[in-house]
């Protein structure tokens, strides 16, 4: 298959939330490849995994996103199509994990309480990791506690927030509160696409980066 094809199918397949081959939903794409297949002979075919994220997957689930605000769609094909960008990631995952021993420090990640958007967050995790910094990701809905409470356990650790909601980022100004109340030397970066840099001074936190890339580059000042 020509390589620009292979990532409009992959696009297609995120957007529709084709899962593999095996899985039944889309009715209109049964027996057809879906994102894990796709992912993988991309990959094998040579191309390179961060073309994968920049020109199929992400514009993928912008256009699930899009489809959402018109009420073309509903939850539960957006769960889909994330499912569907989860099987393409776990063939990237190698690419951006390996590279550095895991020695430049600890990195906690969590989407913050009441929010459920782990896609951007896991990536953000894969590519620091890719670091060379070792990763406690807290998954989603985590509240100032646990984050504290892991901060206690791995002192001088930088910690991540994500949030994707407007609704979620007062949790987020809340836990970056609560972190600096009781660490106050611990480095804090926040993401996720509500996000800007003004609302990053405003809540206290250290850095704002609208991608992976930047919390990367933004970490590389506390290496060893
Ligand atoms: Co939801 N959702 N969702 N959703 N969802 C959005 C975010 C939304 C914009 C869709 C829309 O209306 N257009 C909208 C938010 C509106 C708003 O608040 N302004 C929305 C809504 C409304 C909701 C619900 C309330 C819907 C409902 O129930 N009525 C509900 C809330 C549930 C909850 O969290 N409590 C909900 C649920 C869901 C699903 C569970 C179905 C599913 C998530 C599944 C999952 O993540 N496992 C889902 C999805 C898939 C989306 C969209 C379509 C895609 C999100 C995504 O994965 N993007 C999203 C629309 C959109 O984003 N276009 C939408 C791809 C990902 C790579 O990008 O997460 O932005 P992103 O991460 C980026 C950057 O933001 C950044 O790096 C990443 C890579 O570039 N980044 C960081 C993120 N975190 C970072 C941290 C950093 C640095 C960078 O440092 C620490």
């Amino acid at each position: 298959m020509h390589m620009d094809s292979i990532l409009v199918k992959l696009g297609e397949a995120v957007e529709l939330g084709k899962v593999d081959q095996g899985s039944p939903y889309p009715p209109q794409l049964k027996g057809q490849p879906g994102a894990d297949e796709l992912a993988k002979q991309a990959i094998e075919e040579g191309l390179k995994p961060t073309d994968l994220l920049t020109e199929a997957l992400v514009p993928a689930m912008d256009r699930v996103g899009q489809k959402f605000s018109e009420n073309k769609i509903f939850v539960p094909q957006m769960l889909m199509a994330a499912k569907a960008m989860k099987a393409a990631m776990i063939h990237l995952k190698p690419y951006f994990q390996s590279g550095d021993v895991k020695t430049k420090g600890t990195f906690i990640i969590g989407t913050v309480k009441g929010d459920l958007h782990d896609i951007g967050k896991n990536l953000v995790a894969m590519m620091v990791e890719g670091g060379g910094w070792s990763i406690i990701d807290l998954g989603v809905d985590v509240n100032e506690d646990t984050f504290n409470r892991t901060i206690a356990e791995n002192p001088g650790a930088v910690v991540g927030l994500s949030a994707l909601l407007t609704t979620t980022m007062a949790n987020m100004e809340e836990i970056v509160r609560e972190i600096k109340a009781a660490h106050s030397d611990t480095t804090v970066l926040v993401g996720g696409a509500p996000l800007n840099e003004d609302f990053c001074k405003k809540i206290g936190a250290d850095f704002y980066s609208p991608n992976p890339r930047g919390a990367v580059e933004y970490l590389k000042q506390f290496a060893a």
